[in-house]
């Protein structure tokens, strides 16, 4: 089958619906078939590779706890922000990307677009209540023309999507559990962040949320 040019054709049969957030990114509401494996998979990842709150170059705590799979997870210390091969908890290779979440990453990508897209890194977020974070780029990646996928799991948070400058006001997205969203193109280097997540409980997470961010980052 041939792609049509209009975003209708091309979006037709996405499950969930497809909401065009700006040119070259959008929402795919309720795009994730099987949350449950998901949320297992994150479990396996933490035993191996567990959930702790880095600190920035500056010298914060996160208050997001964070882990990672695949060739290479994003880190961050005093000394900057980087990819590394080995988790520097346990100076162990990160676990291996699940081909689960590798598929789910590349049909998300291919249904809005970005065909052959092959993530090397996932980045593992873990909210609680209170846990926000600060409008930032995502520029630590080598390849700007590969998109971010970014998957929702659990409590509801608010996402805000800013412009190409820090002081462009964001728009504010609710993202709910199974919601996966495409960054790329002109928005890949737009600057986003999250809400405070309010307190609530999740029938598969309970008081958390989980966002997977598959990015090609070597
Ligand atoms: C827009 N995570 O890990 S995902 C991050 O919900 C991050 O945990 C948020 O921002 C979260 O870096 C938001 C959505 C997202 C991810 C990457 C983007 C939006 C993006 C890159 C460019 C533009
Ligand atoms: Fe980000």
């Amino acid at each position: 089958m041939k792609p049509s040019a209009s975003t209708g054709d091309l979006f037709a049969d996405v499950q969930g619906g497809v909401e065009p957030l700006a040119e070259g990114a959008a929402i795919l509401r309720g795009f994730v078939a099987d949350e449950a494996t998901l949320l297992e998979e994150i479990q396996r990842v933490a035993a191996a590779a567990p959930f702790r709150q880095m600190v920035t170059p500056g010298g914060y705590r996160m208050s997001v706890s964070m882990t990672n799979c695949g060739a290479a997870g994003w880190v961050s210390d005093p000394r900057g922000y980087r990819y590394d091969a080995a988790d520097p908890g346990t100076g162990m290779a990160w676990p291996a990307m699940p081909e689960s979440f590798r598929r789910l990453a590349n049909d998300a990508a291919g249904a809005t677009g970005f065909a052959e897209y092959v993530p090397d890194a996932c980045l593992i977020n873990r909210y609680e209540a209170g846990t926000k974070l600060s409008l930032h780029q995502d520029k630590d990646e080598r390849d700007f023309t590969a998109p971010i996928v970014s998957v929702s799991l659990g409590l509801p948070a608010v996402f805000l999507f800013g412009g190409l400058r820090r002081r462009d006001r964001p728009r504010r997205y609710r993202l709910e559990s199974g919601d996966v969203v495409v960054w790329g193109g002109p928005a890949r280097l737009t600057y986003h962040g999250v809400a405070p997540l309010p307190e609530g409980e999740h029938p598969l997470t309970g008081p958390y949320r989980f966002n997977l961010t598959f990015r090609k980052a070597l």
